[in-house]
C-alpha cells in the first residue's frame, strides 16, 4: 500500500494528475448514480432557462436544496469512505479539507464547445494566476456515473506556465479561441468506475460527448487559503456526522470555519 501510495503522490506532483481505471466496482456507482440522478432531475426542472441555454454543470450536490438527509448521508459517506481517504491522503498529506461537489454533463446548447482553462483564471488576473500556480490547489476527484470521452490535461501545467500557444487558447488572445485544439493536450478517456484526480489549476477541459454525468469531488489542503468558497449548507450537520464514518475531510473544513470567523 505504501509503493502504491507513493506512486500516486508522484504521479500527482510530476503530471498534475492520475487515473486508476475500474476503482469502483458496479454496486458503488449504481448506488451513487441513483442518487446523483434524483438530485440531477430536480436540479433541471429548477434551472430550467439555465440548464437550456448555458449551464455545462452544477454544484453544491450535497446541499439540503434537493436531496433529503438519508441521500445526504449517503454522498457524505462516499465521499469520505475509506477507498476515497486513501486516495486524497495519499496526496494531501495533512489535514485535506472537504470543498465541494460539482457535477458535469453535456451542455444542451450545442453553441457551448468545450473550453481549455485553469480554474484560477476565474478568479485571479495573469499576474496572480502565474504566483498561485505554485501554491497548493484544489484536487479535482472526478467520478464518471457513465462511459464518457473523458477529459484532455496538460500534463506539468499545475506546477509551470503555458507556452504561447497554450496561453493565447486558454485566454482567447492574438485571434485564438478557447475550444481549439491544443499540441501538448492529453486526452483521457473515462469509464463509469475509473476515478481521475487532477490539480484544479493546471490546463485543462471536460469532453462533450456521449452521456457524460460526472461527479466531482473538491479537495483542499487545510494550509491553502480557500475556507471562503465553502457553503456551509454543503456540510453534514452534528447529527449527520454522527453517521459518518470517518468525518475528517468535513471536520477539518468546519475547523478552518471556525477559525475564520475570528
Ligand atoms: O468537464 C467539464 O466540462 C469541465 C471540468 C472542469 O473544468 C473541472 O472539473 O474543473
Amino acid at each position: 500500500m505504501l509503493d502504491k501510495r507513493n506512486q500516486i503522490n508522484s504521479d500527482y506532483n510530476e503530471y498534475g494528475y492520475f487515473v486508476i481505471r475500474d476503482f469502483f466496482n458496479a454496486a458503488e456507482i449504481s448506488s451513487l448514480r441513483k442518487v446523483i440522478l434524483k438530485f440531477h432531475e430536480l436540479w433541471k426542472q429548477d434551472n430550467a432557462a439555465f440548464y437550456r441555454e448555458v449551464a455545462f454543470n452544477s454544484s453544491l450536490i450535497t446541499g439540503s436544496k434537493y436531496l433529503a438527509e438519508d441521500d445526504r448521508l449517503t454522498l457524505f459517506n462516499f465521499i469520505s469512505s475509506k477507498k476515497i481517504m486513501n486516495i486524497v491522503d495519499s496526496v494531501i498529506t495533512s489535514n485535506p479539507a472537504f470543498m465541494n461537489t460539482q457535477l458535469f454533463f453535456n451542455p444542451v446548447n450545442p453553441q457551448l464547445k468545450d473550453f481549455w482553462h485553469r480554474d484560477c483564471q476565474y478568479d485571479h488576473d495573469v499576474d496572480v494566476q502565474k504566483k498561485v500556480i505554485h501554491e497548493t490547489q484544489v484536487l479535482h476527484l472526478r467520478v464518471p456515473l457513465f462511459d464518457e470521452l473523458g477529459m484532455e490535461l496538460v500534463p506539468g501545467t499545475h506546477k509551470r506556465w503555458d507556452n504561447e500557444e497554450e496561453f493565447n487558447v486558454r485566454q482567447e488572445e492574438k485571434g485564438r479561441e478557447s475550444n481549439e485544439a491544443l499540441s501538448t493536450g492529453k486526452t483521457i478517456q473515462l469509464a463509469a468506475g475509473d476515478l481521475l484526480v487532477f490539480s484544479a489549476d493546471m490546463i485543462h477541459r471536460g469532453l462533450y460527448g456521449l452521456d457524460r454525468l460526472a461527479l466531482d469531488i473538491l479537495v483542499f489542503d487545510s494550509a491553502g487559503d480557500f475556507v471562503d468558497y465553502v457553503d456551509d449548507d454543503c456540510l453534514p450537520d452534528a447529527s449527520m456526522l454522527e453517521n459518518i464514518n470517518d468525518p475528517r475531510l468535513f471536520m477539518n473544513t468546519l475547523r478552518l470555519k471556525a477559525i475564520s470567523k475570528f
